[in-house]
């Protein structure tokens, strides 16, 4: 039964570029059909495409982009931006991670992402001991998302360890950590929460082999349902791979290769730092690297080997991760100028001959994002969920653009400014440039920021 009918001008749907479409979508959000011309329907000007995936955020690291831009005493380095990120960490309580969230959330969605991958580790109370709820920071991360109207696959975190081979966790790791069972328990409460509802899903985040060994993560894994996405850093710094040497002999993504049957259903976040080996050996297993390039490069990782990962079939797709920038388009641009900047080359990942670059970046985040949320988005056709974003083709940037263009010149050039309409499960949720609930998210999100800084 349709519920809705949306009308654009021109819209990449799965058959390529076409002018004058229609989208029909049911009660439930999913598209029912895609046709051309017609009358009635809603008309959104401008250039549709498939809104896209934000794989890898930590909502609450929204409070404090910016904050680690000055120098200290040392040499500063990921790690001491992390010390500082705990001490932020420490003091959210729950209805400040809803606040932050729900504001980070809205502006996703402004950016074109219609769904994130919530990376959510602060489970505890400040003081280490768990709520009532034992769920409750990630059920926060749920209501966030319900009140901003983004999908979201939530991704509680698996935290026991504070280093390699089971060393004991840090008192900045005090709000993170879970044995099996109350992971398990955790896990459980989620899934009833998730899986009534289209537009969440439920994984799982053993968040590095820093801070799970291989025997508590395979528990974890025989606890939980087979086809349940797992998403684990791995690889971002050199200090990681050298400690992991250092403690078993082999490098983090060797390690999860040989320890793991890592498949489609895993998400590799980072995975920066590998030898050719382990980039092939990555690449051919399936698994989704789920790349932060701005992120990536505020924290001072490295580059991720994107020419030859994708070269040989490996799949990719992006996050926002620290929030530092809240950009699909930042994201794909970053991207392509890593790979640009190393290699003194230029259109690095496009495809082939002819094929537009960001077309190329934007096709393959789609893929991998839909994949490794196990959300059903990523493409304008029937079956799919009507999660769409608009350009805005009146935009100076993007005036007499068409086609491939318009999405070159959105990635490369005029990004978030050019975002102007997005539409999730059906539901027009962000309408020229604005969402219904920005003003009351931004007010409650303001009172937060002003009380902590
Ligand atoms: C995170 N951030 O999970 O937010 C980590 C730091 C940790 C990045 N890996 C926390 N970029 O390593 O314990
Ligand atoms: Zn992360």
């Amino acid at each position: 039964m349709t519920q809705s009918k949306f009308r654009f001008a021109s819209a990449l749907t799965s058959d390529g570029w076409r002018q004058d479409v229609a989208v029909t979508v049911d009660h439930t959000g999913m598209i029912e059909s895609v046709a051309s011309g017609g009358r009635d329907g809603t008309l959104i000007a401008g250039a549709a495409i498939p809104a896209i995936a934000n794989v890898h955020s930590h909502a609450h690291q929204r409070m404090m982009i910016g904050l680690a831009e000055r120098a200290g005493p040392g040499a500063d380095s990921f790690w001491t931006w992390r010390e500082a990120m705990y001490g932020f960490a420490l003091t959210l309580s729950p209805d400040d991670l809803e606040a932050v969230a729900a504001q980070a959330y809205v502006e996703m969605l402004k950016a074109g992402y219609s769904c994130v991958g919530e990376f959510q580790y602060l489970h505890h109370q400040p003081d280490g001991s768990p709520y009532d709820e034992p769920a409750e920071m990630s059920l926060r991360c749920v209501s966030a998302a319900e009140r901003a109207g983004i999908g979201i696959t939530l991704l509680p975190t698996l935290y026991h360890y504070g280093g390699f081979g089971g060393q004991a966790a840090n008192g900045g790791q005090r709000r993170f950590v879970n044995t099996a069972d109350r992971f398990l328990e955790i896990y459980e409460t989620l899934n009833k929460v998730c899986g009534a509802n289209a537009l969440r899903r439920l994984g799982i985040s053993p968040h590095s082999l820093r801070a799970v060994t291989p025997e508590l993560l395979a528990a974890v894994l025989n606890g939980i349902e087979k086809t349940c996405r797992v998403h684990i850093h791995v690889a971002e710094q050199a200090r990681e791979v050298d400690e992991c040497l250092a403690w078993c002999g082999k490098r983090p993504v060797e390690l999860l290769l040989e320890k793991f049957d890592v498949s489609g259903r895993w998400c590799a976040i980072h995975a920066t730092h590998m030898t050719n080996e382990e980039t092939s050996g990555l690449a051919k297993s399936g698994v989704i690297a789920g790349l932060c390039p701005t992120t990536e490069a505020n924290l001072g990782d490295g580059i991720f080997p994107a020419v030859d990962f994708m070269k040989q079939g490996g799949a990719v797709a992006i996050g926002s991760d620290s929030q530092i920038s809240i950009s699909a388009a930042e994201e794909l641009r970053q991207l392509e100028y890593s790979q640009r900047l190393r290699d003194l080359t230029r259109n690095a990942l496009s495809t082939g001959a002819g094929a537009s670059t960001g077309r190329s970046l934007f096709d393959a985040a789609l893929r991998g994002g839909a994949a490794c949320l196990d959300q059903p988005m990523g493409a304008i056709s029937v079956g799919k969920r009507c999660d769409i974003a608009v350009l805005d083709d009146a935009h100076p940037a993007l005036i007499g653009r068409q086609g491939d263009a318009l999405l070159d010149t959105w990635i490369f050039s005029a990004g978030n400014a050019a975002m102007k309409d997005v539409i999730v499960a059906g539901r027009h949720v962000v309408k020229d440039r604005h969402h219904a609930d920005e003003a009351q998210i931004l007010m409650r999100f303001t009172e937060m920021a002003r009380r902590l800084a």
